[in-house]
């Protein structure tokens, strides 16, 4: 090809004319840079080259990490994964082989990114979501996503919804939000881990979590500041009662004493916010995760402890009995989980007294057949949306459209083996789920997500709106 043809073919002249012009038109005062960056602009929007590794997350468990390549860029992606894994939601691909991280690296998955996801997303638009994510459902053609890994897809289909945002030159945020068709974007109230039981810590507490959420501060940014100095006098109850030890943390930051009851734990919490002089401004928040220490039809609430009593098995009707007398005496805006993951009925009796929001976690598994069944039959009122068991972004958006047509609040949730990535942080801002629970105001893949909407507050200025008393958003 000759020099001539070479300049036709790319219509190179009149595109550096172009550039030139604008610039002169402009009147810039550094014309090199805004011609390097118009001619920018006119590069193709395309996805040119997906290459995935496998990493550890915070638990010190294999994960997903991929790097999505662009004209633009390169747009870097990693996936949570947690300590649930139930029958309805989306497969993590392991490899099983007990001799390699004791049979959970994820070298199928990588492999399935770099070699069939990547063939088929090379040369695709990275603004598509949707054609981007279907694309991956079409290649899995499984429910669960069993074939490529629900890990594989959705580090894609998050690394690709990065990529769209730096093609629109938007926030993160704002492109999601474009995504959803949502007009407003808010800043989720925190909900802070304080402290950790159940799965997640190796205390005798039996319930997983006891949150705290700052819904009286004025900006996202008070809210880390009061539910953060909350934390350090918590630390600070907990030495005085059960000595330094009981200060260790869980796997989501959240402090860990030997407890033995739900009341103690409020308690503890209660004079904690006490000291802070924030008071009413700082409500509660817990995820009971009843599913852990259900045996049978009954509750052990000393599940863990070694010397059971044998005294603390409680009936379904003693666990709204507690729940009633807990909500009467301390400020709990939800209870997450309160009954085993099966059990719709008295999830659906428990929220039909209105005492609180009821948060179906388990029991949906952010699972769409689910949670319209959950819809229907009124069992509860807020999703605890978890993208890793859904798999793709797409369809994140797709369940937080059906909880809010019904009404629902959305709890934007981590989970507990998590990464440096804060895509959650912006998901939460971008479809305005009013909740984020991303654990204690401690531990860097923790304090990341906290630390991103600290940003997102002060990039979105004027226009960032902080949830606050409207935490459930969707009244
Ligand atoms: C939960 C989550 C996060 P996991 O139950 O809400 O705390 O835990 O990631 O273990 O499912
Ligand atoms: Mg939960």
């Amino acid at each position: 090809m000759s020099v001539q043809e070479y300049l036709d073919k790319h219509a190179l002249s009149r595109k550096i004319e172009d550039a030139v012009n604008a610039a002169v038109r402009a009147k810039t005062s550094d014309p090199v840079l805004f011609i390097a960056n118009h001619m920018k602009k006119a590069v193709s929007s395309v996805i040119t080259k997906v290459k995935a590794r496998q990493i550890l997350d915070s638990r010190g468990i294999p994960t997903v990490e991929v790097d999505l390549h662009t004209n633009k860029g390169v747009f870097r992606a990693s996936v949570p994964s947690g300590d649930s894994s139930g029958t309805y939601e989306a497969v993590e691909l392991r490899d099983g082989d007990k001799g390699m991280y004791l049979g959970n690296s994820v070298a199928k998955a990588v492999k399935n990114i770099n070699e069939k996801i990547s063939e088929a997303l090379i040369g695709m638009d990275p603004k598509l979501q949707a054609q981007i994510d279907h694309a991956m459902i079409d290649l899995d053609k499984t429910e669960k996503k069993n074939e490529l890994g629900a890990n594989a897809i959705l580090a894609v289909s998050i690394a690709a919804c990065k990529a769209g945002a730096a093609e629109k030159e938007v926030p993160l945020c704002k492109h999601i939000s474009d995504l959803s068709g949502r007009a407003t974007m808010t800043l989720p109230v925190p909900a802070f881990t304080v402290l950790s039981g159940g799965n997640h810590a190796s205390n005798y507490f039996a319930i997983q979590e006891i949150m705290i959420l700052p819904i009286g501060a004025a900006r996202f940014e008070e809210a880390l500041q009061w539910g953060t100095e909350t934390y350090h006098h918590l630390k600070a109850v907990i030495s005085e009662k059960h000595g330094n030890m009981g200060c260790n943390v869980g796997e989501d930051g959240g402090l860990a004493p030997d407890i033995s009851s739900l009341k103690e734990g409020l308690e503890l919490v209660k004079e904690a916010i006490n000291r802070t002089g924030y008071n009413d401004k700082i409500k509660i928040a817990i995820d009971v995760a009843a599913t852990n220490f259900c045996i049978g039809t009954k509750y052990d609430l000393d599940i863990k402890s070694p010397n059971k009593s044998g005294q603390n098995f409680k009936s379904a009707d003693d666990m709204i009995d507690m729940y009633k007398e807990l909500c009467a005496e301390y400020p709990i805006l939800f209870i997450e989980d309160p009954f085993d993951k099966e059990d719709w009925e008295h999830t659906k009796y428990f929220s039909s007294l209105g005492i609180c929001q009821v948060v179906g976690d388990d029991l949906l598994m952010s699972n769409s057949t689910r949670v319209e069944r959950a819809i229907k039959e009124s069992s509860c009122n807020a999703l605890l949306l978890k993208v890793n068991q859904i798999g793709t972004v797409t369809e994140a958006i797709e369940v937080v459209k059906l909880a809010r047509d019904a009404q629902w609040g959305v709890v934007t949730s981590h989970r507990c083996g998590e990464t440096e990535d804060s895509f959650i942080s912006d998901l939460s801002v971008g479809l305005a789920t009013g909740v984020i629970k991303a654990g204690a105001p401690c531990r860097g893949e923790r304090t990341m997500k906290y630390n991103q909407l600290l940003r997102i507050e002060e990039e979105l200025g004027d226009q960032a709106l902080y949830a606050g008393e409207d935490w459930r958003q969707s009244l």
